[in-house]
């Protein structure tokens, strides 16, 4: 699959690496970004061969700096705008991915940026990176599942700290936070995600699955049926092997 004019994607030894491509723009999520990424996400979530997937930024200087403004600013009116997102519900196909998606996240990670990262299992960030949350300051909330997916990681008092203020924090304070799950200097950050890229591919794919299946899909559950989420799994992953 090539031939995307926002996104690079490409598959390597059980591995899709979905590189999101508009550096001049500091990868700025537009319209063509979404259709590209609608495709894209479709295509993994359907390809047996893909075991990992790791989304990162081209460029220097960002994974994402949010939602493209010059497009927001001539957006459509709301209802046309409201039965596009409809149509093309990214950010639920983002959640529906059934292989372990792990962000390679350096430089501006903003606004839409966050909430593409929130919508990964692991996040890895170079000792460069920025966040924040900058759509109160824009008179707007985050509609990419944002005000949902950040608290599941950080606390709520942090997402507050970060939505109502639009204070940016470094790489360090969104590790301690749980924002991200380690830092490595940026030279390595690639490095760093294709060996945890390459461990998930190294084990049995079924396990794999069902592990995310198990801890994502739990998290709406309450605990008896997340139990019985799990034993259903187990059950089912366990006797594939006997
Ligand atoms: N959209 C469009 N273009 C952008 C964006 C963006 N979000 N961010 C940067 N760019 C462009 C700049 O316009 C500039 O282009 P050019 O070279 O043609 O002038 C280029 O990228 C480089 O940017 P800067 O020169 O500004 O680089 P700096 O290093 O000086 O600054 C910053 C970097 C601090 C990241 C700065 O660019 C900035 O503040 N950008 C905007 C960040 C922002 O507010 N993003 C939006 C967050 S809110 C969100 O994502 C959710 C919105 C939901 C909308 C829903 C739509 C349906």
């Amino acid at each position: 699959m090539t031939g995307f004019a926002t996104v690079i994607y490409e598959i390597k030894d059980g591995i899709a690496y979905i590189t999101l491509n508009r550096p001049k723009a500091l990868n700025a999520y537009n319209v063509q970004m979404r259709n590209d990424l609608f495709q894209v996400l479709e295509a993994v979530k359907s390809d047996r061969e893909v075991r990992a997937v790791i989304l990162k930024g081209a460029g220097e200087k960002a994974f994402c700096a949010g939602a493209d403004l010059s497009e927001f600013l001539t957006a459509p009116p709301p209802v046309s705008a409201r039965s596009i997102r409809w149509e093309r519900d990214v950010w639920g196909l983002f959640l529906s991915i059934p292989q372990p998606v792990i962000a390679a996240l350096h430089g501006y990670v903003l606004g839409s940026g966050i909430e593409m990262a929130m919508c990964c299992d692991i996040r890895i960030a170079a000792d460069n990176t920025q966040f924040g949350l900058p759509e109160v300051d824009l008179g707007i909330i985050p509609a990419a599942g944002g005000t949902q997916t950040v608290p599941r990681a950080v606390s709520q008092s942090m997402t507050f700290d970060m939505l109502l203020t639009n204070r940016w924090i470094k790489a360090p304070e969104a590790c301690e936070a749980g924002l991200v799950n380690r830092i490595v200097p940026s030279e390595q950050l690639l490095t760093e995600v294709e060996e945890i890229a390459g461990k998930i591919v190294s084990y049995r794919p079924e396990a794999v699955l069902a592990l995310k299946k198990a801890v994502n899909g739990g998290l709406d559950l309450n605990m008896a049926q997340g139990l019985d989420l799990e034993k259903r799994l187990a059950e089912r992953v366990n006797a594939e092997l006997t």
